[in-house]
């Protein structure tokens, strides 16, 4: 079958404030890779298309052009106001087209997308790989879709679910990520999360044993981990075939099980490979024996989600972290000549703005590398979203088009804070915390690539856009009182 596999039609507008879209990039999608591949080595021809090189009209006359039998869609539920109408238009130009989506947004609200279009013929609920496969086979041979477990699909007027489907229990089944199918040499990474250029995405395994408030968790809490002898041939793969030079590792919780990190370490030392490498982990996970194997295996820079400056706030979110631990760990992993990259949080549920200050100062306090400031979101699916539509932790915009992170406006207000002291907490946390003589001349040390200066001087241009708007704020605010 010849099936267009697509990331809706987007851009920086879509997913970034303002100030922030001149250091936004694009990576390429990597659920959607492994659909690929598996649909590839089941003999199906796919067109791989990336929303964001293309508009509507390119796209549409690509699928129409390949003669797509069947169009799969990813699906995030803020891009899902550009993933409808390019659904309801490929259906229009190509009728007998069979239609399908997957991905977080798509899981987490099956019945309302399902719903909001008749251009839809099934929805692949979480892990995609095997029902996607089956799937297509049931549409080509004529199977009634109902014998394929993990699909939402249309029933005499009605909607059915099919019964769920099991997490593959052996990732090593699976094919690479067709990263050869996508248009590789133009997709570039968002500057604060590489050191150097190319730079090629992977996982070593899937699934998080935490439980964050916030945070929707397609793998359940069981890790699944992949063979690190695989992990590391895909490593080789990229560097003898797009001359990668650092691999980003997506995985929730990198460093849950020690045996496999260091297998992971073993075997990039002993195929004697040069490559920088970028992960996430929990504070709590890590220990220096690790982080000196990590280090001596090409790790540069491990993000740490340290989230708030203030214990209460860690614990109303479930991160099951104390702040001690946060210090110690982020203070040992620079010990060891690892950067850190850490990520916080505004607008927690019973956070003040007073709160948020000392979320600043602690992330002065830690001197990551990079750092990142987020007004949290609560997705559909989370703990978080559930709560807020039981009239708990705050008030949240019914558009799906407001669920993104980096976005001008927060999409949820905790009843403790405003809108506008969510934004001002952010502008706040990025002036305040690179506009430090000490820090700026740390960071014109560590200058490891050409990526970087670049990287820098972007960045640069947003804090200036940053440091505009806070004063146009402030005018605003001094007319008002
Ligand atoms: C890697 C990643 C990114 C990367 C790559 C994005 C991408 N397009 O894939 C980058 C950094 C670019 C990114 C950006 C953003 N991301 Co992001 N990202 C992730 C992350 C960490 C891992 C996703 C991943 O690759 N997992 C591994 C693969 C194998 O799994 P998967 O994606 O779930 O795919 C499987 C299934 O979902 C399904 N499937 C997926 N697609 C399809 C398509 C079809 C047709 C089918 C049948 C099945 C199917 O099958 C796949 C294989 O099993 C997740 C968090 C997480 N822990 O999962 C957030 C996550 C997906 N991102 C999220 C968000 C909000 C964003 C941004 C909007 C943030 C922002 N404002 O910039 C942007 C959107 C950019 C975009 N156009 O996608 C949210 C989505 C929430 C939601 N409910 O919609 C998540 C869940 C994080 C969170 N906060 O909880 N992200
Ligand atoms: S540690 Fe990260 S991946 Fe795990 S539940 Fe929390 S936010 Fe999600």
């Amino acid at each position: 079958m010849r099936i267009a596999l697509v990331v809706p039609p987007w851009g920086p507008d879509d997913i970034r404030a303002k100030d922030t879209r001149g250091i936004s990039g694009c990576w390429p999608t990597p659920g959607l890779q492994y659909i690929a591949a598996v649909l590839r080595d089941a003999g199906h021809e796919i067109l791989f298309l990336e929303g964001f090189f293309y508009n509507n009209e390119e796209m549409l006359k690509k699928t129409v052009d390949f003669g797509a039998e069947a169009l799969g869609v990813y699906v995030i539920s803020l891009l899902w106001d550009k993933a409808k109408p390019f659904i309801e238009e490929v259906k229009e130009s190509i009728p007998s087209i069979f239609t399908f989506i997957g991905g977080h947004g798509a899981t987490a609200m099956p019945e309302i997308l399902m719903e909001s279009t008749v251009a839809l013929d099934a929805i692949v609920i979480g892990e995609g790989e095997i029902t996607s496969a089956e799937l297509i086979d049931a549409v080509e041979s004529g199977v009634d879709l109902k014998e394929v477990r993990g699909l939402l699909i249309r029933d005499e007027g009605g909607l059915h679910r099919t019964p769920p489907r099991e997490m593959i229990d052996n990732l090593d089944e699976l094919p690479f990520p067709a990263v050869d199918l996508c248009e590789m040499e133009r997709y570039y990474p968002s500057f604060e999360q590489v050191s150097t250029v190319p730079a090629m995405q992977m996982l070593a395994s899937r699934g998080c044993t935490g439980s964050c408030l916030y945070c929707y968790k397609m793998y359940g809490s069981r890790i699944r981990l992949r063979d690190p002898v695989l992990v590391v041939d895909e490593i080789e793969y990229y560097i003898n075939n797009y001359g990668t030079r650092e691999i980003k590792f997506w995985d929730e919780h990198f460093t849950s099980d020690h045996d496999h990190v260091y297998g992971i370490c073993d075997e990039i030392l002993s195929r004697g490979l040069k490559i920088r490498w970028w992960v996430s982990c929990r504070a709590d996970s890590v220990d220096r024996p690790i982080l000196m194997a990590m280090k001596n295996a090409g790790c540069w820079c491990i993000n740490y989600g340290v989230e708030s400056g203030v214990q209460k706030h860690l614990d109303t979110l479930m991160k099951f972290e104390t702040l001690d631990q946060i210090r110690s760990t982020v203070q040992l992993t620079h010990s060891v000549g690892i950067k850190t990259h850490t990520t916080y949080i505004f607008g927690i549920p019973g956070e003040t703005f007073e709160d948020g200050l000392k979320t600043i100062e602690l992330a002065k306090e830690l001197g990551s590398f990079t750092v990142e400031f987020f007004p949290i979101t609560p997705f559909p699916g989370t703990p978080l979203y559930k709560g807020v539509l039981n009239g708990l932790f705050g008030t949240m915009s019914e558009k799906l088009a407001d669920q993104g992170m980096l976005l001008d406006r927060p999409c949820f207000v905790p009843f403790t804070m405003t809108a506008e002291e969510i934004m001002e907490l952010r502008r706040l946390a990025y002036i305040k915390y690179f506009f430090r003589p000490k820090f700026l001349l740390y960071r014109v040390m560590n200058i490891m690539s050409p990526f970087q200066v670049r990287a820098m001087w972007n960045g640069a241009k947003s804090l200036l856009q940053m440091v505009g708007e806070q004063v146009s704020a402030l005018w605003e605010k001094s007319l008002h009182q």
